[in-house]
């Protein structure tokens, strides 16, 4: 088979609020769209990186580049199987050591062409032979605030909404003090804190998150920095709370060590940052094999990187809520229709139709296009 053309799409979508991490502040989102066509179908991914290179040294623009200059060229010109298209990409890249997210967006929109031609949902195809679920829970990501009532109320209203797990963002000086008036304040909610590496350069890191201990946290997520894996042991054996690892885990060889050294008890995965699907589903399914349960983690995505990661979280040892959540939590209007809702539960629903599941409104994306183009063999 053939990829007659690749398409990408580099929007910018303000969001419904401000997002503020330890490593900054996002309100409005760069996003680079894939779409591969053949033989009148079309399959959608989306790269987790953003406008401006933070949790990521990959942006939208560096996505494109290597797209447009380097994947592309050989997407176009080899052939490529009918039943595992996506596959043989993955194994195709599998040597590139870098720019996954690039990767992993044309990889997606290869997954849901499969799909397409198939006439199978992307569910199916993600859980291969392995059981998956209709339905999985969903937490949700709240960022830093300066002021706790308006936090307090963002927790109130999603556990109004039903999310199943609160996570908070946090920072050295944000910590115990966050953490504490959440706690006498909403009782024994199932609560999380995400560091996103802010703890690195802390002299008195170990102090400062075994003061969390006390909180019976489901997880610390990141503390330290993400090219130090190592560090994350002695800190753990020293914790009772489990540290969560996110930016340091890029491949199946990481997590391994992770796991061998005790620098974690629990891994985020994002099939974004680990290079696609493929990477994700071997690192998922070593972790099921240690006993370490892993849950799927977001990057501010639209629609169409949110119902990937969906389908890939319906997978058995997505063993906690992901990051999952509802696109009117980031989005006034989702590029996808129908949006991706949180029922009452706190569950997202797993499509089951053919393909990515909901429909990519076209005319959404080309209000918010920075740039256009069309490439073919
Ligand atoms: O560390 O998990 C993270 C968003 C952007 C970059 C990194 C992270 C996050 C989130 C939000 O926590 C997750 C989401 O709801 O998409
Ligand atoms: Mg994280």
């Amino acid at each position: 088979m053939r990829i007659e053309a690749l398409e990408l799409f580099w929007i910018k979508m303000p969001m419904v609020g401000k997002f503020t991490t330890s490593f900054g502040t996002t309100q409005e989102r760069e996003i680079l769209l894939v779409r591969a066509n053949a033989g009148g179908a079309g399959g959608w991914g989306e790269s987790g990186a953003d406008g401006v290179p933070m949790y990521s040294y990959e942006t939208a623009a560096t996505g494109w580049h290597i797209i447009e200059r380097f994947v592309a060229p050989i997407v176009l010109a080899e052939d490529w199987p009918e039943q595992g298209t996506a596959t043989a990409f993955a194994e195709r890249f599998a040597g590139w050591r870098w720019h996954p997210m690039a990767r992993a967006a044309v990889e997606e929109a290869l997954w849901v062409l499969e799909a397409e031609r198939s006439g199978v949902s992307l569910r199916s195809l993600y859980a291969g032979d392995r059981p998956s679920r209709d339905r999985v829970p969903v937490g949700i990501s709240l960022g830093i605030q300066d002021d706790f009532a308006v936090l307090a109320g963002q927790i109130e209203d999603a556990l109004g909404q039903g999310y199943r797990r609160i996570k908070l963002k946090i920072e050295p000086g944000k910590d115990v003090s966050v953490v504490e008036p959440v706690r006498e304040r909403f009782g024994d909610i199932p609560l999380m804190v995400d560091a996103n590496c802010g703890y690195r350069n802390d002299p008195q890191a170990l102090e400062h998150l075994k003061a969390l201990d006390r909180f019976e946290l489901l997880m610390i997520e990141q503390p330290l920095a993400h090219d130090d894996i190592a560090a994350h042991a002695p800190l753990q054996a020293e914790l009772a709370t489990p540290i969560c690892l996110d930016e340091s885990i890029h491949s199946v060889r990481h997590a391994a060590r992770a796991i061998e050294t005790g620098a974690c008890r629990l891994i985020n995965i994002k099939a974004s940052r680990l290079g696609g699907r493929a990477v994700a589903l071997a690192v998922h399914d070593l972790c099921a094999a240690h006993d370490v349960p892993v849950w799927c983690g977001g990057m501010l995505e639209s629609g169409v990187g949110r119902l990937h990661n969906i389908a890939l979280a319906s997978l058995p040892n997505f063993q906690m809520p992901g990051d999952l959540s509802a696109s009117r939590r980031y989005w006034q209007q989702d590029i996808i229709d129908p949006f991706v809702e949180v029922d009452a539960e706190g569950h997202v629903t797993v499509p089951d139709t053919v393909g990515l599941g909901h429909q990519v409104m076209i005319d959404r994306i080309e209000k918010n296009l920075v740039r256009y183009a069309r490439l073919s063999g």
